[in-house]
């Protein structure tokens, strides 16, 4: 049994889920039942772009892929392992766990057999009794997998707190006890059911939900709570303002009770701060059950958020503030449609294109990172900021060339330097702006991507005899990468100078932490304007010992 209680995945790569970890994002487009690209492409055979729905979901920053064959037409035990079978041939892919999500056992196991890493079952319950739930879980985990169970009885799924937490308890103890299941490689799902029915017994689905999570989350120690949270909203279909507001207080709260993986739509979700106020209060007074008339008050107001007029008002009216205002809300909302329009009045005010990145485009994004990290934004949702982000500075990088360009920086590229996110980050758009404002001052820019492991990096500094090397990252691990990189530069003997950026990067780690690693230069670059300063100072003969001197004393 796994001693250590964190939940452990793995593709290719190691995955662990610790108390601290963020909500788990599952990735959910790879399922023919939720998505009707998906099937149309598996349909008619098309493996090939069935693949790039699964690549997306990685670099939409996805932690698990979902992947559900269960349509009637189609032979769902072969599509799994042809599909499975595809994406393990994948690297980029193939590094993420996969959840074999089916109902049919038969689909399961097959699947079970083409993974290579750690990966979920989705799903095993107590709904054919005990010996089948037994069976199962053994053989879940002869294979090696994490198994989500349904809060499902023989006598039907589990619809009230007291039946969700009895399901999950007596399924908790079968699986310790009789199977020697690890208890952290369980994932119950509670259910989440549509509220606002108008049905007097599902007016507390949603709070039950809360509860049971919190329950489980403290007397079943080392399990796991997920669910997926599109259909609380189940009675609003066609009522997207509606139905958005419900799933973000939905995970507001779960989360708050201890919800920890989840499968939610990116295209249906709010900002929970940006819930107009009246709505989300009547939306939190039925998923809370706090009034009798609930439901009627929330679909009373639903009308009136309905109509097309007037959820065009509400829409637009955010185009009537300033540039900085729109460009911040269209980072927040990640709407794509007016980034040009209003990146190009960004550029005007600003006048230089880097001034634009470095005001309000990283305002905005700090704005995303805050209401991220204070639990009010989901990851889809960041994911869709980082889309308009990265199309804003799509449209800036022409003038940076051309800024480039007018200052006659052209011909002979003036060194060469290496750019590479640390191992275990995705992060990559600030790693992007540097190599394009890098590369529009003439330096000859080699980017290895996000995700780079040392030796990689070494090796592709060592063959392309790079000027220097610059290393991005954006989460606490990467801090401790970092590290690694110039310990090994040291190791090796490199003399080739280290810059260091990303949010979580500082004077002060990389002064304390990493320098101390290596005897070549290391700086700390806060952003991408200061990169070319100081990549020249570091590269040109003339000032780089005494560069080097003067940062190493600083450092002291
Ligand atoms: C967008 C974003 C994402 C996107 C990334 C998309 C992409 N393709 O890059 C997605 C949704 C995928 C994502 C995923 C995650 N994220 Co995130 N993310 C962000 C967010 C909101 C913005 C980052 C950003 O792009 N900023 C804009 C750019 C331009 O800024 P920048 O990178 O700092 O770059 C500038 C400078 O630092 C410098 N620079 C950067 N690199 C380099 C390198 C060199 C050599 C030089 C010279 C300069 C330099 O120049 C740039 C321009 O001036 C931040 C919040 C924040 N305020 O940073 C969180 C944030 C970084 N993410 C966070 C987390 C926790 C995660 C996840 C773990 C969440 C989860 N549960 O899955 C995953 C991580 C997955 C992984 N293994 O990496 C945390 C990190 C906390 C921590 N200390 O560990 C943050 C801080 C949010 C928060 N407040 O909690 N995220």
């Amino acid at each position: 049994m796994n001693n250590n209680r964190n939940l452990q995945l793995s593709g290719l790569e190691a995955v662990t889920i610790t108390p601290e970890s963020n909500f788990v994002n599952i990735g959910e487009r790879t399922n023919v039942t939720g998505s009707a690209r998906f099937l149309k492409l598996i349909k008619e055979d098309k493996y090939d772009e069935a693949l790039e729905v699964a690549l997306d979901q990685v670099r939409g920053g996805a932690q698990v892929i979902d992947v559900n064959m269960d349509e009637g037409m189609l032979d769902s035990k072969a599509a799994m392992v042809k599909f499975l079978n595809l994406m393990a041939a994948e690297p980029e892919i193939a590094r993420i766990p996969v959840m074999i999500d089916s109902s049919k056992w038969e689909v399961i196991e097959a699947g079970l057999k083409c993974l290579q890493g750690k990966g979920i079952v989705n799903s095993i319950s107590l709904k054919a009794g005990e010996e089948e739930f037994i069976k199962q879980a053994k053989l879940v985990k002869r294979y090696g997998a994490a198994a989500v169970v349904m809060a499902f009885d023989e006598t039907g799924q589990a619809d009230t707190y007291e039946r969700r937490i009895s399901i999950c308890k007596r399924a908790y103890d079968i699986l310790v006890n009789q199977v020697h299941f690890a208890p952290q490689d369980i994932i119950f799902d509670p259910n989440i059911f549509p509220v606002a029915t108008g049905i007097e017994e599902h007016k507390n689905y949603a709070l039950d939900f809360f509860k049971a999570t919190k329950w489980i989350r403290e007397n079943l120690p080392g399990a796991h709570v997920s669910g997926g949270v599109s259909n609380v909203s189940f009675s609003f279909r066609g009522n997207q303002m509606v139905r958005e507001a419900m799933h973000s207080a939905f995970l507001y709260h779960a989360i708050k009770h201890g919800m920890d993986m989840g499968i939610v739509n990116p295209t249906m979700l709010e900002v929970y701060d940006e819930i107009p106020k009246e709505l989300l209060e009547r939306v939190e007074d039925v998923l809370l059950n706090r009034r009798e008339d609930a439901t009627e008050r929330l679909l009373e107001l639903a009308e009136t958020v309905k109509g097309a007029g007037k959820k065009k008002e509400v829409d637009d009216a955010w185009r009537q503030g300033t540039v900085e205002e729109r460009l911040t809300h269209a980072l927040v909302k990640g709407i794509i449609d007016f980034v040009d329009v209003d990146t190009e009045e960004a550029r005007q005010k600003y006048g230089r294109p880097l001034h634009v990145i470095e005001g309000p485009l990283m305002a905005g994004m700090n704005v995303v990172g805050d209401l991220f990290g204070a639990g009010k934004m989901f990851l889809p949702q960041v994911v869709k900021s980082a889309r308009v982000m990265k199309k804003s500075v799509a449209y800036l990088t022409p003038f940076l060339e051309e800024e480039k360009r007018l200052s006659g920086t052209s011909g002979k590229p003036a060194a060469k330097i290496l750019m590479a996110t640390v191992k275990g980050d995705v992060h990559d758009i600030g790693k992007n702006i540097v190599g394009v404002v890098l590369a529009c001052n003439n330096y000859d820019v080699l980017d290895l991507g996000v995700m780079v492991p040392t030796e990689k990096i070494i090796e592709a500094a060592k063959r392309e005899k790079v000027d220097a090397i610059g290393l991005s990252g954006l989460i606490t691990p990467s801090l401790d990468e970092m590290v690694h990189v110039a310990k090994e530069m040291q190791h090796q003997r490199l003399d080739i100078p280290l810059l260091i950026g990303g949010a979580t990067t500082s004077r002060l780690h990389t002064a304390v932490k990493i320098d101390p690693m290596y005897d070549g230069a290391v700086v700390h670059v806060l952003d991408a304007s200061r990169s070319v300063p100081v990549a020249s100072e570091l590269i040109s003969p003339t000032s780089r010992d005494a560069f080097k001197a003067k940062v190493k004393q600083e450092y002291v």
